[in-house]
């Protein structure tokens, strides 16, 4: 394969330049991102009369399946078997330009002649990417996907549209054509999230873009509520009301989690210290997440935070989520040992909702064990989760923790909890998470004062 790939493009924004050369022989060679960021752009200001000009991107591979060859393999295996897909893509045109888009994912604009030539040469394209795969002798079985998009009919920036034909080349490795359309939803969902990124810095120091809402939780054996959690809303000024199912795992990905659960802790630990002057002696549970955990001050910053309240430690919750993983789980691990040594109470949040949550159960110095609102909804009418909840409360009660139901909504099933000596119930049935200031004068409404 010696022959060398011209860029043979009419009208774009290359004619004219120096002519760019992919040469097989040698990958890298396959054009830079950047210029297909160009070519994009040209494309779709192009106006043919009849036929329609794509973006087509190509996942060779997915990226796990690239770590695997590489270690394996190493990188040169890697770059001969990009070149072997290549070549058979080039029935498309003998002069295809190709551009790298990531490690084993390749650009390139196709140009029908009419609006439905695309749709037969889609399955063509599987159809190449689906033979059979010899490198260097060796069969190699890989699922590539295929994402398409009209640029013609794309309202959108040339890098977001990259960004989601990419993401249709994954949603086309999973479906049974190969191939899948581009779906603005996902631009507009990546635009979304960058935006709210972006604006969490400015929405901590705007008052009224974050609040706290108060949730009771009720100790079963005295139905008396004497802990509340803090839990995160965020009114955001263009986008209104943003769950924090959407955007914690944004922030989590990011090292703004440090600043926005010390902002939570703050505003919580002031609050319950309030409290607790008045004398509501409530205890405050807060949400935290397992990327705190790899802080080197996490420990002091609480401290410093319980002694600037003179806030008792033991009035203090800290709850993380079994479904994140730990960075490092032997630092995690101390660090909650010396949380737990100021008299920090520690719980497992979402428990029974993760991939590993006897080990998190066994090895994790937590006293308290939430079972998720998804398990405790099975209860009413499904045995076998009636028997996991009831053998769950007694294995956290074997090792010295105390076990709070999440989302109970019905008497039938805060009756069932108290039957199985569970110790503590949370959910709309107790009361709906509501502003400081509400959720006071509910508990004074419902628990008056001797
Ligand atoms: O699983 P997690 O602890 O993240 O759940 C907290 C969320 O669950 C809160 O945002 C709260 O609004 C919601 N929630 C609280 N009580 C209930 C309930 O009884 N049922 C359901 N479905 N959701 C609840
Ligand atoms: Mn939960």
């Amino acid at each position: 394969m010696s022959e060398s790939i011209q860029s043979d493009r009419q009208g774009g924004v290359l004619s004219g330049e120096t002519v760019v050369t992919a040469d097989f022989d040698n990958p890298t060679a396959v054009l830079e991102r950047a210029l297909l960021l160009r070519e994009i752009v040209s494309a779709q200001t192009e106006k043919l009369p009849e036929g329609h000009i794509f973006l087509v991107v190509i996942n060779i591979a997915d990226t796990n399946h690239y770590d695997d060859i590489i270690r394996t393999f190493g990188y040169k295996f890697a770059d001969d078997l990009l070149n072997i897909r290549l070549a058979d893509l080039l029935f498309i045109h003998k002069n295809q330009s190709f551009f790298h888009v990531g490690f084993w994912s390749i650009g390139f604009i196709y140009r029908s002649r009419t609006a439905g030539e695309a749709n037969s040469v889609w399955p063509l394209l599987n159809d190449a990417l689906a033979k059979p795969l010899i490198c260097r002798g060796i069969p190699i079985s890989i699922t590539a996907g295929i994402g398409v998009c009209d640029l013609m009919k794309s309202p959108i920036a040339a890098e977001d549209l990259l960004q989601a034909t990419y993401l249709a080349g994954q949603a086309g490795a999973a479906s049974p054509t190969g191939w899948a359309e581009c779906n603005y939803d996902h631009a507009h969902d990546h635009r979304r999230a960058f935006t709210l990124i972006s604006d969490v810095s400015n929405a901590m120091i705007t008052p009224g873009e974050f609040k706290l809402a108060y949730q009771a939780r009720a100790t079963l054996r005295t139905g008396k509520a004497d802990a509340v959690e803090a839990l995160l809303r965020w009114h955001h000024p263009a986008l209104g009301r943003i769950t924090p199912d959407e955007f914690i795992p944004l922030v989590e990905a990011t090292g703004l989690i440090r600043d926005l659960t010390f902002w939570v802790l703050s505003y919580a630990i002031s609050q319950a210290a309030k409290w607790h002057a008045d004398n509501h002696k409530v205890k405050i549970c807060v949400k935290i997440s397992t990327k705190n955990l790899a802080e080197d001050d996490f420990v002091n910053r609480i401290a410093a935070l319980l002694e600037l309240h003179k806030f008792n430690p033991e009035f203090l919750e800290l709850e993380f989520s079994e479904r994140r993983s730990f960075a490092n789980p032997s630092i995690a691990r101390s660090r909650l040992l010396e949380l737990r040594a100021m008299g920090v109470n520690i719980s497992i949040d979402d428990f029974a909702t993760g991939k590993d949550s006897f080990r998190t159960l066994a090895n994790i110095p937590a006293n308290f064990l939430k079972i998720d609102r998804r398990i405790i909804k099975f209860l009413p009418d499904n045995l076998r989760y009636q028997a996991l909840v009831r053998s769950i409360i007694h294995m956290a009660h074997e090792m010295d923790m105390l076990v709070v139901a999440e989302g109970v909504e019905t008497f039938a099933v805060q009756e069932m909890l108290q039957a199985w000596n569970c110790d503590f119930a949370e959910g709309y049935l107790i009361n709906w998470p509501m502003p400081a200031d509400a959720f006071i004068s509910w508990f004074n409404e419902t628990y008056p004062r001797e």
